[in-house]
């Protein structure tokens, strides 16, 4: 992580912990918006309006919070928009490294080698972890965001103007809904199979997998009436965290995690959801499991030898 502007080579991947074991992931500290307007969004400074070709994402393929923002480019047609980089998907002693992997790319824009640069060129003194997703402005040479949940809802709306296409991912009639379950999804199934997955103690760990199957119990029986999404029959932001979750299920968290009561292809409702998903427009597109993969086997906390396994092979 950067203390100060300077990288330290202490990086865990287990973050912070309580006096119980339990995994507590960092809160972001980049928190512009971007506005069809440029005027200044819930949190941040203003001077971020939309504008074709301006913005850039930085993202990992392994990573769920940055595939959330890579869906919502997608749903919304902003792929000629907003421009793309994708780092290596095996974290370094110095964080996310640009190019090399299959897939990934080198940092054309600003040249970095790591995104921790990105944080520093943004904030000379900046403490805190390196993490994707990365939203920047190149026009400014700045770090806009980097908190997927924000960049999801910017993008649903600041680019209207701009050919943004696709669902309303935040409708208002149902804003109080979503962030209900936003919150439990995000409790219980995103950040619980890490909580699974980085446990230090059995309790901790157990404790996790069982909010994390009963989460997906209560799915399994919300999809049972033939919705085609979470809220019926317009996918929202929910949807997006949802799934990116959902995906990554069987390919890492069942093994790496230890979350192996079952894999999602043995709840029929949920895994065709997952699928009715992949199948959206763009999206197959933002999923790349030998990246998934390949980065959740290299925790060398979880996965010593870094052996890769071969399957799933219905993924
Ligand atoms: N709040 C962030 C969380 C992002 C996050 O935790 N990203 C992980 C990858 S999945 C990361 O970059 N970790 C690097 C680190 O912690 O040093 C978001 O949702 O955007």
């Amino acid at each position: 992580m950067l203390v100060n502007g300077q990288w330290t080579e202490d990086w865990q991947p287990v973050q912070k912990k309580d006096d119980e074991g339990r995994f507590i992931r960092q809160t972001s500290s980049f928190r512009h918006w971007i506005t069809a307007d440029g005027s200044a969004g819930p949190t941040g400074d203003a001077g971020f309006k939309a504008e074709k070709d301006r913005y850039h994402l930085y993202v990992a393929y392994i990573c769920p919070w940055a595939s959330r923002t890579l869906m919502a480019r997608a749903l919304k047609g902003l792929e000629d928009v907003i421009s793309v980089s994708v780092v290596n998907p095996v974290m370094t002693n110095q964080g996310w490294q640009f190019g090399g992997h299959d897939g990934a790319d080198e940092d054309v824009l600003n040249g970095a080698r790591y995104i921790h640069e990105l944080y520093t060129r943004a904030d000379s003194h900046y403490t805190g972890r390196a993490t994707v997703p990365v939203l920047w402005d190149k026009k400014t040479g700045t770090l806009v965001n980097n908190e997927s949940a924000d960049i999801v809802r910017m993008l649903n709306t600041a680019f209207d103007g701009l050919g943004a296409t696709g669902p309303d991912l935040y409708p208002q009639a149902l804003a109080a809904e979503i962030d209900t379950l936003n919150a439990h999804i995000y409790d219980n199934l995103n950040n619980g199979v890490y909580q699974a997955g980085f446990a230090s103690t059995q309790l901790a760990y157990e404790e996790a997998y069982s909010r994390v199957f009963a989460t997906l119990d209560e799915l399994e029986q919300r999809f049972s009436d033939g919705r085609l999404y979470l809220f019926g029959d317009e996918l929202t932001e929910t949807d997006i965290r949802l799934f990116v979750t959902l995906v990554r299920f069987d390919a890492a968290y069942h093994g790496v995690f230890k979350c192996n009561r079952n894999t999602l292809s043995a709840m029929p409702g949920v895994h065709a959801y997952m699928h009715r998903v992949l199948a959206l427009d763009g999206i197959r597109n933002t999923v790349r499991i030998d990246h998934i993969k390949a980065g959740y086997y290299s925790i060398k906390a979880l996965n010593p030898n870094g052996i890769v396994p071969v399957g799933p092979e219905h993924l």
